[in-house]
């Protein structure tokens, strides 16, 4: 069976969004509204795995809303909602908690980062959040997820929940007359210069929402032009000029870092960019970046700000975005109803 192309990919309003949200997830968002139809979602649910003050998850939501529309979502012609307002999302993951197995839970290692030594304490719907990440995707059939690099094993997952109903109801698939691969293996789309976006302070660290000990380390998508300078000429670097070939950058995380986030906001390769700074030293390369992060950086800040201000507005989008997801939810789920045998 051929799915029609569609994306599917979301972002948890958990915290200030980051320059690793932007490059690795939202900035690729944009092109692929050219080729497919695409569905952005706000995924709340995932949020409140970990405790969220109800006033912070609101406007965080909001943010995250926004910095949809400001990067350049069209939210007529495709979608963005926040996920809590389809109930479908919900219904579906508890589905997936009854395919999916223990021990494939068990592997999953964003799980055991986010746990720690603290595993006995998180919630449970932090360890069963992959399944409800597979619910997101599948309620849609959507075919590619474009994520960062850290998403790839929930993408996984994705796959086997997708082949393992297909195989566990085929039967009944094939009674009802629907094709034999009721869900799509979908395809994780991990591509471009900065999947994994590092610390500012720590080059083997993911700069992450949550995590960061110091501002420091992370460059916010509503930092102004001087925090955004002020970050990237403190960053960590190491004392040797940057390399002629991009090989060289492998044992150095800290500047391997700071060319891939160059390389994403320019639309370049790495090489490219080793080609223009290759033996300069960070003095001058720092000051480049600098200069390019506020370019891209700026404009999307100022729009988010302006539209963050029309709540009204925002709330208008999220409702109508909601009613069309809900929309292809509700037609999938009646026959995903059907197919487990729930009496209706
Ligand atoms: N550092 C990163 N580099 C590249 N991509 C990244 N993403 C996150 N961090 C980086 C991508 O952003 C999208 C949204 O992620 P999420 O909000 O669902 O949660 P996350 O992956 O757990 O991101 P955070 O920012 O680290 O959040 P917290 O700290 O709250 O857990 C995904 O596509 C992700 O790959």
């Amino acid at each position: 069976m051929t799915f029609p192309p569609r994306v599917f990919s979301g972002i948890k309003p958990s915290g200030d969004l980051h320059l690793g949200n932007y490059l690795g997830a939202i900035r690729r968002f944009v092109p692929l509204q050219k080729t497919h139809h695409c569905i952005y979602c706000v995924v709340d649910m995932h949020a409140i795995t970990v405790w969220q003050e109800p006033e912070d998850l609101r406007r965080a939501t909001y943010e995250v809303a926004a910095a949809y529309i400001a990067a350049g979502i069209d939210t007529k012609n495709h979608i963005i909602f926040n996920q809590s307002q389809v109930l479908q999302h919900a219904e579906l993951a508890w589905i997936f908690n009854c395919v999916a197995r223990m021990g494939w839970m068990n592997r999953m290692t964003q799980f055991k980062d986010k746990a720690g030594k603290n595993s006995e304490n998180v919630s449970l719907g932090l360890f069963a959040y992959p399944s409800l990440m597979a619910a997101d995707i599948l309620l849609y059939k959507a075919t590619h997820v474009p994520v960062g690099e850290d998403q790839k094993q929930h993408l996984e997952l994705t796959r086997d929940i997708a082949q393992k109903f297909n195989n566990d109801y085929g039967k009944r698939i094939k009674d009802l007359h629907l094709d034999a691969g009721y869900f799509p293996l979908t395809e994780p789309m991990i591509a471009g210069a900065a999947t994994r976006v590092r610390s500012l302070r720590d080059g083997t660290r993911k700069m992450s929402k949550s995590d960061a000990a110091s501002d420091m380390e992370t460059i916010y998508l509503l930092d102004d032009a001087d925090a955004i300078a002020n970050k990237i000429k403190r960053a960590k670097t190491d004392p040797e000029p940057l390399p002629e070939d991009v090989k060289d950058l492998e044992n150095r995380p800290e500047a391997d870092n700071l060319i891939s986030i160059y390389a994403a906001l320019a639309d370049k390769t790495k090489q490219e960019v080793i080609a223009e700074f290759g033996g300069k030293g960070f003095g001058v390369f720092k000051p480049a970046l600098a200069e390019l992060s506020v370019s891209v950086l700026s404009p999307i800040a100022t729009e988010m700000r302006r539209l963050v201000g029309d709540k009204g507005e925002l709330d208008r989008i999220l409702r109508d975005g909601a009613d069309r997801a809900r929309a292809i939810a509700e037609t999938n789920m009646r026959e995903i109803r059907e197919i487990v045998g729930y009496v209706r």
